[in-house]
């Protein structure tokens, strides 16, 4: 390890312990107050859990041979990644040092997935082709204590990556949510799924922000022939940058080569310290940790929002339609109390006198009480039957057909948020139940933006 590395070491050393307090009481907050209100809704929570077990994880994509492992390698100050011109690594290797209950050595994918206090769970239904090309080394560094690097296979174009036998992309998805940072490298000379790769990566990130947690990599830049070749491959790999996410800006773009790989290093020394930086972005991740949680919270938080909030509008149509439906009822019973017994006495002769004559002539008996009383039970059951059979049930299908109606899409932050908020609201919709136009929604909304405003904002302003 060389001294700069561990100088990095000690301050994240002395950083680690405040970081490790402020996440535990994030996550004890979250607990407390957010994960009941998402059961509560049906909104899972998984994502939030895995990456709440384990520690910081920096993931490592790029082209076949841009020299990910070598970059790795580099890092660490050891051989632990194979290196190699052509295509050397089909697996996602797990690198980081073990806790002191646990041993050097390798670790399988099945037995990676099937452990609860590690945040691979999700990885399990890739089944065996994924599972057989992913491991976990524990390795002795103390750079890893507190860090997690993820090698993976290199990127090679779309029609290869159909011979893996998994989803490359989901995979590659999936380890995004979990990771704090993502290492993308690019090689200007190979082609590659990059494209198809940053697409992914930018799904799983919580709308615009969160573009600080991956580090865009020009890899190889000693490859170039000469100044010119490599301002033609930096403008090209500019240009592509910004086909793909649609911005005028380009993204900072770390220009690298390994001094140890590389045959020509002489004209090339002022670039040493872009490599320096990147070493030293990676070895930070731990710092980008509290951030990703926190987005992640938000996200959830505003997706719950929204599905609050469509309830809160659909209950409140409901309970609307529930007191017409009582007006009716109040009408049925008053007509079926004084004049159910008189139509019966037109039509049939029967009863002698009606309710409404013994009560005027003062003459009223147990018997005159009969068929009202008869008449008031019938007609609040039958309202009630017609209220929560067909009623209730014929207005929620019409919202799930209209979901829309329900919120207020007045930004395209909401129409993302909504995007992801909006199947919830109807699976609620499907299992609506009379009580459930009672449901607590006004009291749980205010807890939840209690929650936003007070706690999650002041956890934001921390991290500043
Ligand atoms: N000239 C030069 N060669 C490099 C550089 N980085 C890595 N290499 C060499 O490129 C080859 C590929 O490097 P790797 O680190 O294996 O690349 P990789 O991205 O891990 O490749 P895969 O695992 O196959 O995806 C090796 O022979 C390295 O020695 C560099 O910056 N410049
Ligand atoms: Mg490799």
């Amino acid at each position: 390890m060389n001294s700069e590395a561990s100088q990095i070491d000690r301050e994240s050393k002395n950083e680690f312990n405040q970081e490790k307090t402020l996440q535990k009481e994030i996550e004890n907050r979250v607990k407390a107050v957010l994960f009941p209100l998402l059961a509560k809704y049906g909104i899972d929570s998984e994502d939030l859990e895995a990456i709440l077990k384990w520690k910081p994880i920096a993931l490592i994509l790029g082209n076949y041979s841009s020299g990910k492992s070598t970059l790795i390698n580099e890092l660490l100050g050891q051989e632990i990644q194979r290196t190699g011109q052509a295509p050397t690594d089909d697996s996602f290797t797990i690198i980081t040092a073990p806790a002191p209950e646990e041993s050097l050595g390798e670790i399988r994918g099945t037995t990676l997935v099937n452990n609860e206090r590690l945040p691979f769970g999700s990885l399990k239904s890739y089944g065996e082709p994924l599972l057989a090309h992913f491991r976990l080394k524990y390795v002795n560094s103390p750079l890893l204590e507190n860090l997690a690097i993820i090698d993976s296979p290199g990127m090679m174009d779309s029609v290869t990556e159909k011979g893996r036998g998994y989803d490359f992309l989901n995979v590659v998805g999936d380890l995004t949510k979990l990771a704090d940072l993502v290492v993308l490298m690019f090689d200007p000379h190979k082609a590659g799924t990059i494209k198809e790769t940053y697409s992914t990566i930018r799904n799983t990130l919580p709308g615009t922000s969160g573009e600080d947690r991956i580090a865009f990599v020009m890899s190889r830049i000693d490859d170039c022939d000469n100044l010119a070749d490599l301002v033609r491959s930096y403008g090209t790999l500019c240009w592509n940058l910004s086909q793909m996410t649609g911005r005028k800006d380009i993204p900072r773009i770390f220009l690298t080569y390994s001094p140890m790989a590389s045959r020509n290093t002489q004209a090339l020394d002022v670039w040493v310290d872009e490599r320096k930086e990147l070493n030293q972005r990676i070895l930070k991740t731990p710092e980008l940790r509290i951030g990703h949680i926190l987005h992640h919270v938000d996200k959830l938080a505003n997706e719950l929002k929204m599905v609050i909030e469509a309830m809160i509008q659909f209950c409140r149509g409901a309970r609307r339609l529930l007191f017409r439906t009582v007006l009716i009822t109040i009408l049925l019973s008053i007509y079926a109390v004084f004049f159910l017994d008189l139509t019966m006495q037109n039509f049939t002769g029967f009863p002698k006198e009606t309710f409404l004559s013994a009560l005027v002539e003062s003459t009223i008996a147990v018997h005159h009480l009969l068929i009202p009383a008869l008449g008031l039970v019938s007609s609040v059951l039958l309202m009630t039957i017609v209220f929560t059979q067909l009623l209730l049930p014929y207005y929620s299908r019409r919202y799930q057909k209209n979901l829309d109606r329900l919120v207020d899409l007045s930004s395209p932050y909401r129409e993302h948020i909504w995007s992801l908020a909006r199947s919830r609201v109807f699976n609620l919709l499907g299992k609506i139940t009379f009580r459930g136009i009672f449901g607590s929604h006004q009291k749980n909304l205010d807890m939840l933006e209690r929650f936003m405003k007070q706690e999650l904002q002041m956890y934001f302003e921390k991290i500043k």
